[in-house]
């Protein structure tokens, strides 16, 4: 069916046909490290573009307001059960669009408008929907938030001390620039403190909860979010998770949170779901329950320790000194560089890696002093720690051979950059893009 589909494509749209090659022949021979990406299985990719794309309906199953549902309903019954069985939950809604839509799904069910939050701030690594001032969250929420140490570390003792001052409804835990553990114990203890409700997103860190390498906050948090595409390798999309609190009560003592989830997403904040989404949410979650996906986790982990620590060799400042999870971040002012030159220095040379604002940056974020390193791509190649240091070396050669001219703006010998570029592509030739089996 997807070959029929690409021949029609390709024929009366040559155009777009042709641009869609280009993106996986880019996709094939650039080295993406990017922190907030994983690639998709064909598998997933094929469930993402089939006839279920025709299916409208809107409700959940055995409940919908639309007829024709009935293949729908048993998809997303299963992609339910396999949310819920990979992260051992009570209860998964698998419609949101977005982590960020399941965010503000969950942000109005839980708040009184104009409540207030407790989050981490963007600048110290939190997200946009945690209640960042250019965002809904940020605009319609009162938002105190937390920052991370000069360590770079996060107090959960100061966490404490700032709830016990303001009081919020909700406390988020959750980070898209973190490189520690998140202890969402302490976290929950915190929220107990002060009665507010725990929602945790862990859309970065998604792969190693499943994979059992992060400790779980299912059971911790009132509510835990996940995007499905950064770590879990799925669709575009979010997912709703509850554990042992799915009974408890919503803030006005009249609704279970299974029950409140279900309307905060439908017909709270979305209308028909997208049908094909779920397909493929299926099938990335029946990936991440198999024994493969452990490994391939355990290597995202592995490759970011010794990414980190060659990082360090080379003279590069780590946060926080390493790393727990799948991510590195790296103080690139302290290297005589900005994020924005470090990024397209970089991406001329096929390789990915995104520019990040970083605790006490005073540069915008469209300079940003930071770069954010991931390996989940690395790992998903079956690249460990011995190319991982190849990567850190080809990265040093180029932020080490440019000359910065302005915040913006750099030189860079062509030679240099004909010669990273063959290192890239030898590197991505030995270590292809490919899952056989998946
Ligand atoms: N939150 C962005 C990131 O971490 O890159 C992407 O959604």
């Amino acid at each position: 069916m997807a070959e029929i589909g690409w021949d029609a494509l390709t024929r009366n749209d040559p155009d777009l046909g042709a641009l869609l090659d280009s993106e996986a022949d880019h996709q094939a021979a650039t080295l993406s490290m990017v922190a907030s990406a994983s690639m998709a299985p064909p598998s997933v990719l094929c469930a993402n573009g089939t006839v279920m794309s025709n299916v409208t309906a809107e409700g959940y199953p055995g409940a919908r307001y639309h007829p024709g549902a009935v293949y729908f309903d048993e998809i997303e019954a299963l992609a339910i059960e396999r949310a819920e069985y990979v992260f051992g939950a009570t209860y998964a809604n698998v419609q949101p669009h977005s982590c960020s839509s399941a965010n503000l799904a969950v942000l109005a069910a839980l708040l009184p408008r104009g409540g207030r939050i407790l989050a981490l701030d963007l600048d110290s690594g939190g997200h946009l929907t945690h209640g960042a001032s250019a965002s809904v969250s940020g605009r319609y929420y009162d938002v105190a938030r937390y920052g991370v140490e000069p360590d770079g570390r996060l107090d959960y003792g100061r966490i404490l001390g700032l709830a016990l001052e303001h009081g919020p409804d909700v406390i988020i835990a959750g980070a898209s620039a973190y490189p520690r553990s998140i202890d969402f114990a302490r976290f929950r203890a915190i929220a107990d403190r002060v009665g507010a409700y725990l929602l945790a997103d862990i859309s970065h860190i998604a792969g190693l909860v499943a994979a059992g390498l992060h400790p779980s906050p299912i059971d911790h948090a009132h509510v835990t979010t996940t995007s499905t595409y950064k770590q879990l390798a799925g669709p575009r999309g979010g997912l709703i998770l509850l554990g042992k609190d799915h009974r408890q009560l919503s803030p006005d003592g009249r609704t279970e949170l299974r029950k409140l989830m279900q309307r905060a997403v439908f017909p709270g904040f979305q209308g028909t779901p997208a049908p094909s989404s779920i397909a493929a949410k299926a099938r990335a979650l029946a990936i991440a329950a198999d024994i493969g996906f452990q490994a391939t986790m355990k290597g995202v982990v592995d490759n970011a320790r010794a990414l980190s620590d060659e990082l360090m060799t080379l003279g590069y400042e780590v946060l926080t000194g390493g790393t727990d999870n799948h991510m590195v971040l790296v103080d690139i002012q302290s290297a005589g560089l900005t994020g924005i030159v470090a990024e397209r220095a970089l991406e001329e040379c096929g390789i990915l890696v995104n520019r990040n604002k970083i605790p006490e940056d005073r540069l915008p974020p469209t300079v940003g002093g930071g770069l954010r390193f991931g390996t989940n791509i690395l790992a998903q190649r079956g690249m460990g720690p011995f190319e991982v240091r190849e990567c850190a070396s080809i990265v040093h050669d180029v932020l080490n051979g440019i000359r910065l001219l302005d915040a913006t703006h750099y030189e860079m010998e062509g030679a240099l950059r004909e010669s990273v570029r063959e290192r890239v592509s030898e590197l991505c030739d030995r270590f292809p893009l490919q899952f056989d089996h998946e």
